[in-house]
C-alpha cells in the first residue's frame, strides 16, 4: 500500500515513483513476455490484431520496424494481463482513486528499440481518455484516472526515458484539438527525467504532463503501461477493454 507520504507527492506532485514493485523473478517474466511480443510485431508488415491485441506497427524500407504500441498487450500475453491487476499495480492506484473497484481502460507495451525513432510528445493523458467530451466524466472530483508505467528496462533519458512536468496537473486539463499541448500551455523547461530500474513503475494521473524522446542509447527501453479509471467515468470503446474491464483490489480502499 502507499504511504501517506507517497500518496502526498502524488497529489502534489502529479507523480509517485515507486521502487521494486515487481520482483526480479516477476521483471524476468515480463521481459521474456515483452520478448515474445517482439517476436510476433517483427512477423507483421503493418498494423494488425492479433489475439486481441492491437499492434501498432510501421515497417519502413531499409530502416528497423517501429513498434509504436501493443494495445491491449494481455490479449496476445495473457501473463501481462495478469501483471497488468496485480495487486501490486491495483491496490496503489485504487488508494488514489479512492474506491476498491475501478475499470481497467489499458494494458499496453511500449517497445522503443535504439535508433527505432519512436517517441511521445508532451501531453496530457486526459486527452486520450476523451475528457471534457461526453465520453469521460471525471466522477471523483480529482481526474478519475492513474496510470502506472513499469519499467521492463532500467530507463534514462539516454534511452527514450519518460520526463515529467512536477506540478504540472494543477491547472487542470488542457483543451486541445489534436493532443498536443501548445506554446506555452506548461512549463517545458520544468520537466525532470524519471530514472527507473526494471521493475520499478510511476503513478501519475491524467493531468500531468509527460512525454519521451527517442531512443538514442544502446538498450532497448520497454515499459508496460496500466490504466484505470473510476467506475462510471468512461463511456469510450478501447480494443480489448471495451468501456473498462472491472477490477476489484484486495483491500479497504484508505
Ligand atoms: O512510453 C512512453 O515513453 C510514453 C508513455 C506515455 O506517455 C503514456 O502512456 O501516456
Amino acid at each position: 500500500m502507499l504511504t501517506e507520504a507517497q500518496q502526498n507527492e502524488f497529489w502534489t506532485e502529479g507523480y509517485v515513483a515507486l521502487r521494486g514493485t515487481f520482483t526480479a523473478e516477476e521483471t524476468a517474466a515480463l521481459d521474456q513476455a515483452f520478448r515474445r511480443l517482439e517476436a510476433r510485431a517483427q512477423a507483421l508488415g503493418g498494423p494488425a490484431v492479433v489475439e486481441g491485441s492491437l499492434f501498432v506497427v510501421e515497417r519502413r524500407p531499409q530502416a528497423p520496424l517501429r513498434i509504436e504500441r501493443i494495445v491491449w498487450c494481455g490479449g496476445a500475453e495473457p501473463e501481462l494481463g495478469h501483471f497488468g491487476r496485480s495487486p501490486k499495480l491495483t491496490v496503489p492506484v485504487s488508494q488514489l482513486l479512492g474506491d476498491t473497484e475501478m475499470d481497467q481502460l489499458i494494458n499496453q507495451a511500449h517497445i522503443k528499440n535504439p535508433g527505432d525513432g519512436v517517441a511521445f510528445h508532451f501531453h496530457q493523458d486526459s486527452y486520450h481518455r476523451r475528457y471534457g467530451t461526453e465520453l469521460f466524466s471525471d466522477v471523483n472530483g480529482r481526474g478519475s484516472f492513474v496510470q502506472a508505467l513499469t519499467a521492463v528496462d532500467a530507463m534514462t533519458p539516454e534511452n527514450g526515458g519518460l520526463w515529467v512536468v512536477p506540478k504540472s496537473h494543477l491547472g487542470g486539463h488542457i483543451p486541445t484539438g489534436d493532443g498536443r499541448l501548445p506554446d506555452g500551455s506548461f512549463e517545458r523547461a520544468a520537466a525532470v527525467p524519471l530514472e527507473l530500474a526494471a521493475g520499478d513503475t510511476v503513478l501519475f494521473g491524467p493531468f500531468t504532463v509527460h512525454g519521451s524522446g527517442a531512443n538514442a542509447g544502446t538498450t532497448p527501453r520497454r515499459v508496460f503501461i496500466n490504466g484505470f479509471c473510476s467506475p462510471g467515468a468512461n463511456r469510450r470503446e478501447y480494443p480489448g477493454a471495451g468501456t473498462g474491464f472491472r477490477v476489484r483490489a484486495l483491500h479497504a480502499a484508505a
